[in-house]
């Protein structure tokens, strides 16, 4: 904090608008003797004073006295979360322990799992997939946070993938209950248990054909390239290049193969095949949108990768059986040659994000940013990862599959909201080829949380935004990813409320601030930005923002009906997005009930109304209606949205609630209202076999449950791979039970109908590709707490001759220099080995196959360089 908080405009007006101070260390006097009061005192003449000492135009210079003082700090005002973070995620010292204990395990039977090092394992082994913290049951967590209890005990959730298994297993344990410090000591003292971890589940095992990545792609990659190496020749003439690095070559990446593979996922209807729709695409910037006219289907399914094989391949709508087939008709003439793909590859810059076009008119300078002059308004806890602001409260966390969690969400003390996560994501696209139609992606399996960037400062947040870093410790080892978490202040640039007015108090405007919670992750080609939104009423804005590459297609005109050109020979093509969210409410306490409110429109008839306009009068009503069985509450919003969805604490009524009989419903009964924003979407088709039992959760708007411990997830990460026998069939959480004053959870999705434009090449838009829902008070309150607000003003209205003033409680915006932006970084990948040791930064083509995986199979002989994980010497 500077000595000198606003030394121009505090200091002027004792001696007159123009007075100018001669020397700083008169100001430094000044400010240290004068009272507060004295600076309250004046504060009426400051305003005017503003607006007559600064004029338009006028630049303070180097040597002009009056330059302002610089502002308050900007770095994150420390506290103290009143609990510790019961769901944060292990350091890495506590995973390095976890992981060594077990590796020394040994059952009743002095049997081990006999793993193999996360860095050499293969499908064919045994190796740990994923260590994470494990939510402690909510009971527990009540009473840790609410009557003073212990706090809960802590459990690692355990994912290892048994290669070597007869059969081969994904198996997953409950480790604990975990020592308060962990370590090496500590766990071999502890009295720990390994358990399957089968309760949450509605399918607990889970075949190992479900796996998502290969441990290893290596055996995939020399499958593929001993199937192309034949083509060679066929797709240099056909497609204008090749698969895999050539005979001999090999070793090099610096001239990679002008063609890769793009996978498909699902890979199994049940578990009881593996299998992958393979399509080529150009190898260049942008790579996504350049798909070409050639699709391999290929059986993984054996654990044996010699018995892999092709089951057909399609070009030009052309299908063959064998590569040999395809040969044959291509050297005997009979092949229909498809068009050549649209440009070769040096001359590829139009999926970059290098600018084009012409200047704009001023676009030379920077444009506006938000600056709080008087330093921030919210407190963070760092190490609890506990973050407040404004009357609101929450504990962040963060794991592998969905990347960042809320909990303990409170608004003025009151806790609204238990937890809030994201569940999964959802892709499902068409088309007229083999790989679109057979398209449907579940980014959980593929990691939201792994795939979480480090944000770029003054573009994914703004500048003053408060950075926070993400760890996971999975089959790559501990990723530490700084600047994963960005939590800032911003002013809406709207009123929250305002009117004008003639009487007393009438007018006024209160400032629209709000704060944001952001990530981004990366999954392949799309960039999916999570913002949570506190804002000064209660409400809670959830959003989901897509940008990144299209998924293209090949275009031919049969694929008019399934998307968009948007080059000669690609499209992108038509899909749905859905994303689901867990909200799990406590509204004035755990017993809440869901309240339905639908507008009908009737027809009365009133004594008072006569001729003129007839007797009938027809009107709208509000019907309110509870929902008390969960068989009843799988739900789609009102058509044209006549109606609203709440849920109320039936016994919790704020001042003006009251009870009647004839409807047996509180009015007034507290509640927060599920409150659609942008493009509030279901998934379109309903009957696929392809979605057939694992995207339950996507056949409607919304849907409320009775919260269970053994429904934590409407998803599972392998729900990606098992559509016909999910591990969570969401469907199965709605039983008909009763929902009535139970503790409720709500199942809220987001998404977007994703008809492709032209506009979405190079990239697609976050303002188009967007879509919310806000959770806002509904007689939660007794009225609109934001006028709690100070950054509010209130106008009096003047007499004739006067002119308008203005109350804005005291709150001065300060005159200060803001510090100078910090230099352009960007923060490299923290990653450690399964020991603990720091890993060695990665090299672009590294973090290129571990960030693109399925989406770029490169077919290659060379297995050094091939793993799809973080780089190792
Ligand atoms: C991948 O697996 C192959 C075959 O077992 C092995 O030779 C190679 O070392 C592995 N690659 C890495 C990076 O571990
Ligand atoms: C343990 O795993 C290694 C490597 O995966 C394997 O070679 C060995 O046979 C296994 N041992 C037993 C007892 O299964
Ligand atoms: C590919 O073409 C070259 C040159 O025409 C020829 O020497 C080679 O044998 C061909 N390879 C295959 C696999 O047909
Ligand atoms: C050319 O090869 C295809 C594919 O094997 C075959 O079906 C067709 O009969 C062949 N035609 C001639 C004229 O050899
Ligand atoms: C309504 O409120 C009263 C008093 O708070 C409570 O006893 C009752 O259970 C609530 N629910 C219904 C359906 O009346
Ligand atoms: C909910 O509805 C189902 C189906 O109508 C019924 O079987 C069940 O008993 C109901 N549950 C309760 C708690 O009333
Ligand atoms: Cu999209």
């Amino acid at each position: 904090m500077s000595v000198f908080p606003a030394a121009k405009e505090d200091l002027s007006p004792l001696f007159g608008c123009a007075a100018r101070f001669k020397t700083r260390r008169f100001a430094i006097f000044f400010v240290l003797t004068v009272s507060a009061a004295a600076f309250l005192l004046f504060a009426p003449g400051l305003r005017q004073l503003r607006s007559l000492d600064i004029g338009v135009g006028e630049v303070a210079s180097v040597d002009d006295p009056v330059v302002p003082g610089r502002c308050a700090d900007t770095s994150a005002i420390p506290a103290t979360a009143p609990h510790e973070n019961v769901w944060k995620n292990f350091d890495v010292h506590e995973a390095v322990a976890i992981r060594r204990w077990l590796w020394a395990y040994k059952d009743a039977n002095g049997r081990g799992f006999n793993l193999t090092s996360e860095t050499a394992a293969t499908d064919l082994d045994n190796s740990i997939s994923l260590i994470e913290t494990f939510s402690p049951p909510k009971a527990d967590v009540l009473a840790y946070f609410d009557h003073d209890g212990e706090s809960p005990q802590r459990f690692a959730k355990i994912v290892l993938m048994l290669g070597r298994a007869s059969p081969p297993a994904i198996s997953q344990y409950l480790l604990g209950p975990l020592p308060s410090i962990i370590s090496a000591l500590t766990l071999s003292a502890a009295p720990l248990e390994l358990r399957p971890l089968k309760h949450i589940y509605t399918r607990p095992d889970v075949p190992y054909t479900a796996r998502i990545f290969p441990q290893n792609v290596s055996y995939t990659e020399k499958f593929l390239l001993g199937l192309m190496a034949p083509l060679h020749n066929a797709t240099q003439d056909l497609l204008g290049g090749v698969v895999g690095w050539g005979s001999g070559a090999g070793q090099d990446f610096i001239s990679p193969p002008t063609i890769l593979f793009s996978g498909t996922t699902p890979f199994s209807y049940d578990g009881s095949f593996r299998r992958m729709w393979l399509q080529l695409k150009q190898n260049t910037p942008g790579s996504y949108l350049k798909m070409l006219d050639m699709n391999l289907y290929v059986d993984l399914t054996s654990m044996d990768p010699a018995e892999w094989y092709l089951i057909r391949m399609v070009y030009n709508r052309q299908v063959f059986a064998t590569t040999e087939e395809f040969l044959e008709a291509y050297t005997n003439g009979t092949l229909k040659r498809s068009t050549r793909p649209d440009e070769p590859a040096s001359e590829d810059t139009w999926a970059g994000r290098e600018r084009k076009g012409t200047k704009r008119d001023l676009d030379e300078r920077a444009g506006p940013r938000q600056v709080s002059f008087n330093g921030p308004r919210f407190r963070v806890d760092e190490d609890n990862q506990w973050v407040s602001w404004m009357g609101w409260s929450f504990y962040l966390s963060f794991a592998r599959d969905m990347g960042l969690s809320l909990w303990d969400v409170r608004f003025r003390g009151e806790r609204i909201l238990y937890e809030i996560s994201p569940q999964e994501a959802l892709a499902v696209y068409s088309g007229s080829d083999p790989h679109q139609g057979s398209t449907v992606f579940l980014d959980r399996g593929f990691g939201m949380g792994i795939t979480t960037r480090s944000l770029i400062v003054g573009y994914d947040c703004p500048y003053e935004a408060l950075m926070l870093p993400a760890i996971t410790h999975t089959e790559s080892g501990t990723l530490l990813r700084q600047d994963a978490i960005c939590v800032f202040e911003r002013d809406s640039g709207k009123p929250l409320s305002r009117h004008t007015g003639y009487l007393r108090g009438e007018t006024g405007a209160t400032k629209g601030y709000e704060f944001v919670v952001r990530t981004i992750s990366t999954v392949g080609n799309y960039d999916y930005m999570f913002d949570y939104t506190f804002q000064l009423d209660g409400t809670i804005e959830v959003r989901i923002s897509a940008s990144g590459y299209l998924q293209g297609a090949w275009w031919d005109d049969t694929q008019m009906s399934y998307g968009t050109k948007i080059r000669d020979t690609y499209m992108g093509s038509v899909h749905d997005h859905v994303i689901n969210y867990k909200f799990d409410f406590d509204i004035a306490g755990t017993r809440n009930s869901l309240m339905a409110i639908s507008l009908e429109n009737e027809v009365v008839q009133l004594p008072w109304f006569e001729d003129d306009w007839g007797q009938d009068v027809r009107q709208q009503k509000i019907v309110r209606k509870i929902v008390t069985n969960e068989s009843e509450a799988l739900l789609d919003y009102p058509k044209n949205y006549e109606g609203a969805y709440v849920i109320v604490n039936q016994e919790e009524l704020n001042r003006w609630g009251y009870r009647t009989d004839a409807l047996l419903i509180n009015r007034s009964a507290r509640g927060y209202a599920i409150h659609p924003g942008m493009s509030p979407i279901r998934l379109t088709n309903l009957d696929s076999k392809r979605t057939e039992n694992n995207v339950n959760f996507a056949k409607h708007h919304l849907a409320v449950s009775r919260r269970k411990e053994s429904e934590p997830c409407s998803s599972s990460t392998w729900n990606i791979n098992l559509p016909g026998a999910p591990p969570v069939d969401f469907y199965k959480f709605f039983d008909g039970e009763s929902i009535e004053q139970e503790d409720l959870t709500a199942w809220v999705n987001l998404g977007t109908h994703h008809i492709p434009r032209a506009e979405d090449s190079p990239m697609t838009l976050t303002n188009i590709a967007t879509s919310s829902v806000l959770l806002t008070p509904f007689n939660f309150n007794d009225w609109d707490p934001a006028m709690e607000s100070m950054n509010a003003i209130l106008l009096t209205v003047p007499e004739p001759g006067e002119e308008w003033t203005g109350d804005e409680n005291g709150v001065e915006i300060e005159y200060c220099l803001p510090p100078r932006l910090k230099k352009f970084s960007y923060p490299v990948l923290t990653t450690f080995e399964e020991d603990g040791t720091p890993g060695d930064p990665a090299r672009v083509h590294q973090m290129r196959r571990q960030a693109e995986s399925y989406h770029a199979i490169f077919a290659a002989s060379d297995f050094q360089t091939s793993k799809a994980i973080q780089p190792r010497t």
